[in-house]
């Protein structure tokens, strides 16, 4: 499209869903990660300026996988090297990854797609518990809805896990005993085959966590990060394009160019 196209579009209306989430205290994290935390350390009145105006300001500490994210290629490493077969441990010495890090990944604005595949199972609320979504059920998937993958692409798997991320209980969204749906590494090797820039989706960890298993075993992770070069996308918020039936879709994301960082949040945005 070119630019005065766009224009033209931008001018008609676009419909602009945003596929991030509330950064806010209690938000469902992982626990291996440092948890959200906002302060209000000037509040309006502490200082009040000589025409009457008081500002507030607010700090924030979290860790970079909290909420919405992105993985840079440095988060993993398997058998002790990073995607470029550096030495992770080297790698991260000097406490940030110069080679890998979180200012290395490109701002997207790429052809997104999302795979509902709770509503190819027939399941459209959401997988089960611990459901490991296979390469067929992304096939069939990609054909329920015609939207074929291509190169470059961006893909959003949604499990429907996400609409329980407003429970107050940490116990159902963590899944730590019915375990979380997702993809496994054959479901991974799939989309990496694909020739897909970034692959996401509406859970924490991404990938199928089996009942009782917690975090210990991230295959997927393996497959993406370290082997073969497709950035990992989490916690997303996927509901909303999905119950407007939005298949395809213009994706923007910009990560914070963080400095040697493993991962950064962000507000992934799919346009129509
Ligand atoms: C998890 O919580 C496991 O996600 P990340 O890949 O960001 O560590």
């Amino acid at each position: 499209m070119t630019t005065k196209a766009l224009l033209t579009a931008v001018a008609d209306g676009l419909t602009v869903h945003d596929l991030g989430r509330e950064l806010k205290v209690g938000m469902p994290q992982s626990p291996n990660h440092p948890a959200f935390w906002h302060a209000l350390p000037r509040r309006h009145g502490d200082v009040v300026r000589a025409d009457g105006g008081s500002a507030a300001n607010d700090m924030i500490t979290m860790g970079t996988h909290v909420g919405t994210h992105i993985d840079a290629f440095a988060h993993v490493s398997h058998d002790g090297r990073l995607l470029d077969g550096s030495d992770a441990v080297a790698a991260g010495r000097g406490g940030k990854f110069v080679e890998l890090g979180a200012h290395t990944i490109a701002p997207m604005v790429r052809r997104g797609v999302l795979l509902d595949v709770p509503a190819a199972l027939g399941t459209p609320d959401g997988c089960p518990p611990g459901y490991e979504i296979t390469p067929d059920d992304l096939a069939a998937t990609e054909s329920r809805q015609d939207t074929e993958i291509r190169p470059g692409d961006v893909v959003l798997v949604r499990s429907g896990w996400g609409r329980l991320f407003d429970d107050p209980d940490p116990a159902v969204y963590q899944g730590k005993d019915s375990g979380v749906p997702g993809v496994g590494a054959p479901g991974a090797t799939w989309l990496a085959d694909r020739d897909v820039h970034a692959a996401g989706a509406d859970t924490i960890a991404f990938e199928r966590l089996a009942p009782g298993s917690g975090h210990s075993v991230l295959p997927a992770h393996r497959v993406l990060l370290v082997e073969r070069g497709v950035y990992i996308i989490e916690a997303l918020n996927l509901e909303g394009v999905a119950a407007a039936g939005v298949h395809e879709f213009l994706f923007v994301l910009s990560p914070l160019p963080l400095f040697g960082a493993t991962g950064s949040p962000v507000r992934p945005l799919a346009v129509v």
